[in-house]
């Protein structure tokens, strides 16, 4: 039976040391309590740091950790000790990716060696998850720690549904590309079959850094990724809705509750809560609290303002200033605008437990969060659930991710503090009926999208995901029928093999020049065609004298351009059908004119085509511009009786008798076959594909949609079946 197996830095259990005996206390965050019901229902397994370091424990003690958290609470422990704690968590995550993907640019630090970390940690989960995968197992990926997680899961076990969730923002393409190690992070991530993010935002902005530095294209959010396809989508996370709606009638809860009633009967409660960060803009909210008494004098002695900041990150010396800038901003209002009866600002440096949060939401006015940036913000959603009587009001920031959902709440700028000021007043004087209105509309959304259903609709989804990429690919697989094309093989004793090059046999490279073929390509190609049976022809687009030089001596057919030239082993190159160039300086022009408009471009000129490359170019200015080039040409090249062929980020023009169906026809005329193979990966393929007799295998590489009877994932599979067919 497949199982859930979810992986993140930090284990919903946190175990400390107290007098030399260990304890086990359960993590309160947002994830933890999130995924807890999850975690209980479902037969599951949660992989995780349990928070304490190595250097603090004794002999003995990782054994009992892992015996009592296997037990008790279904987790697996990964054990870090100081150093990995300093560089991967400390340094990595917290210097690095933390402040550039919350835009903080300034703080951002690169540092080779917490990168060193970075990938060794990430390692270390891997080696603790890999043997408690089996096939079909679901593996959900948590968050900026373990971004190069999906990638080394999915390498070695791809038969399980791979899911990664990022909890922080994911920033602009132009800010993502400042990270040295981006294109890392990128594809570690696409190790997933599902990638999710808080808001649409971030998947723009992540889609938009793929198909900029990767050079992957998207359709509805779907990447066709080498031989799967990744889904990226937004499932906006939810609270334990019923956590925060309950009524409780816990003594102490009500004792709580009736002292802070007592205390601020004639007051009007703003409060807000954080933990300590930089990206949360608490300095900035003091100081738009400063503004709204200093605009609003009638309001001084009748309004106080609960500041709760939980201590975080402690031992960073950034947030210790933090710390100290927050509380001389709060000394600063309430020594301008404090009085002898009456304090302003009310400044928590603590943590409290989950009833006093409750309690306190349940009587402020106002809430008050103004994140300078923030991937979501459970707290402005913990507290409209909370209020079962519709009351109160939240200001957010429409830089935390919970703006795109609850736009009714009074959305401000958090640099603004004009604005933030106006805000607190605003939501302070709201009529009840448009409280109670805007605060139906958000309740009801915060009921129905809560944390289980988060968690459920990513998991759908992950599984719509992986069938996709299942159905697609098996429904003609050489993996599940290659035996009865190996089998009619086999049989046969005159075959013809063709193959083409760029994405059947090789990878793409950036540039064409640089896919020539390896010594297991040559040695593969040169052992089909020793065999005396075969003919073995390579059909391809590129141009002869490459072709010629990089497959010489393998006893080869060499189809270049398309099929226009033909070379076989030991003779010279013939021209199958007779061209002339006189249609080319008029199609030049055109291209030149768009190479110059397009950075990255290039024409490759061949003897008898001319290819216009545009694999390193701008993906938004391709987007523009690419529907123009073809245009252009469309109407030319019809005039002029020449094919317009339109392949891998690279658009052909050429003779239209040139194709690769009139290629192989050419070979195919004279001898009968048994049995005949073609195989491609792109669309000049298809003319092939279409070409060959009925009887033949076709075999197209990747995902999209073919003429072709089977499919195979990569050339890397497409080379396995060609062993396993001589072999
Ligand atoms: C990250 C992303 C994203 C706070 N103080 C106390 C306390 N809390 C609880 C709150 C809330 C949680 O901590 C804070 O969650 P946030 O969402 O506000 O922020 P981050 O911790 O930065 O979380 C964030 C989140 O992941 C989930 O994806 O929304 O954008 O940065 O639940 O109630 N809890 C207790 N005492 C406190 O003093 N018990």
């Amino acid at each position: 039976m497949s199982k859930i197996i979810f992986i993140s830095n930090r284990l919903p259990v946190t175990v400390r040391k107290k007098g030399g005996a260990l304890e086990y206390i359960k993590s309160i965050g947002g994830l933890a309590t999130g995924l807890k019901s999850c975690h209980e229902q479902s037969e599951s397994v949660w992989v995780g740091w349990p928070g304490i370091s190595d250097n603090d424990l004794d002999k003995g003690d990782q054994k009992t950790i892992r015996r009592a958290l296997s037990d008790t609470y279904h987790c697996r422990p990964v054990f870090l000790d100081d150093q990995e704690i300093d560089d991967y968590y400390q340094g990595f995550c917290n210097n690095t990716i933390w402040p550039l993907f919350h835009y903080f640019q300034s703080k951002t630090e690169y540092d080779f060696r917490t990168w060193e970390t970075y990938v060794k940690v990430n390692q270390k989960f891997f080696e603790a998850v890999d043997p408690l995968i089996h096939d079909g197992d679901i593996v959900w990926v948590h968050d900026y720690h373990l971004m190069l997680l999906p990638e080394m899961i999915k390498s070695k076990h791809p038969g399980a549904q791979v899911g990664f969730f990022l909890h922080i923002p994911f920033p602009s393409a132009e800010i993502f590309r400042m990270l040295i190690w981006r294109q890392e992070i990128l594809t570690g991530l696409l190790g997933a079959d599902l990638i999710g993010f808080h808001t649409y935002d971030y998947v723009r902005h992540f889609l938009s850094s793929v198909r900029r530095l990767l050079g992957y294209e998207n359709t509805l959010n779907t990447i066709a990724f080498e031989d799967r396809f990744v889904h990226v989508d937004a499932f906006p996370m939810g609270i334990d809705y019923n956590r925060f709606a309950m009524e409780y009638d816990d003594d102490s809860f009500l004792e709580e509750t009736r002292k802070l009633f007592e205390i601020n009967k004639d007051m009007k409660i703003v409060l807000s809560i954080d933990r300590l960060d930089y990206t949360k803009g608490v300095p900035e909210r003091i100081r738009a609290f400063g503004q709204f008494l200093h605009e609003n004098p009638d309001y001084r002695g009748k309004v106080r303002f609960y500041l709760i900041v939980a201590p975080s990150r402690t031992e960073v010396d950034s947030y210790n200033e933090l710390r100290r800038a927050i509380t001389e901003k709060v000394s600063e209002v309430n020594g301008r605008y404090g009085t002898v009866d009456w304090m302003p600002i009310w400044f928590f440096y603590q943590s409290f437990p989950q009833e006093t949060l409750i309690a306190f939401y349940r009587h402020a006015d106002v809430l008050l969060v103004t994140p300078l940036r923030d991937g979501m913000n459970l707290v402005a959603k913990e507290y409209i659930a909370a209020r079962q009587d519709l009351g109160g009001m939240a200001v957010l920031s429409e830089t935390a991710g919970a703006a795109s959902e609850l736009g009714e709440a009074v959305v401000v700028n958090a640099n603004n503090y004009f604005e933030v000021a106006a805000g607190i007043k605003t939501a302070i004087e709201m009529p009840q009926e448009e409280l109670r209105a805007r605060n139906t509309i958000m309740h009801k959304r915060i009921k129905r999208y809560n944390v289980d259903f988060w968690a459920r609709d990513f998991l759908d989804s992950l599984e719509r995901t992986v069938a996709l990429t299942q159905n697609t690919v098996a429904e003609k697989s050489i993996e599940r029928f290659g035996t009865d094309i190996i089998k009619a093989y086999k049989t046969a004793s005159r075959r013809a093999v063709f193959l083409d090059y760029d994405g059947t046999l090789v990878g793409f490279a950036p540039t064409p020049d640089q896919a020539r073929p390896d010594d297991d390509l040559r040695s593969l190609l040169a052992r089909i065609a020793a065999d005396p049976h075969n003919m073995t022809v390579i059909i391809s687009g590129r141009d002869r004298h490459t072709l010629g030089t990089w497959l010489d001596g393998l006893n080869l057919i060499l189809l270049a351009e398309h099929g226009l030239w033909l070379k076989r082993p030991g003779r010279d190159w013939e021209m199958t059908v007779s061209l002339d160039n006189a249609w080319k300086d008029s199609i030049r022009h055109v291209l030149q004119v768009y190479t110059d408009r397009m950075p990255g471009s290039f024409i490759e000129e061949k003897e008898y085509a001319l290819a216009f490359h545009y694999r390193q170019c701008e993906p938004d200015l391709v987007k523009t511009r690419y529907p123009e080039i073809r245009d252009a040409l469309t109407s030319m090249t019809q005039s002029m009786d020449l094919g317009l062929q339109e392949g891998k980020k690279v658009l052909e023009i050429k003779d239209a008798r040139a194709n690769k169906g009139y290629g192989a026809s050419l070979l195919l005329r004279d001898r009968s076959f048994e049995f005949i193979l073609g195989a491609g990966d792109d669309f000049t393929d298809e003319d092939l594909f279409s070409f060959l007799p009925e009887r033949a295998f076709t075999i197209k590489i990747g995902l999209d949609d073919s003429r072709a009877k089977y499919r195979t994932r990569s050339w890397r599979t497409m080379r396995r079946f060609l062993e396993s067919l001589i072999g």
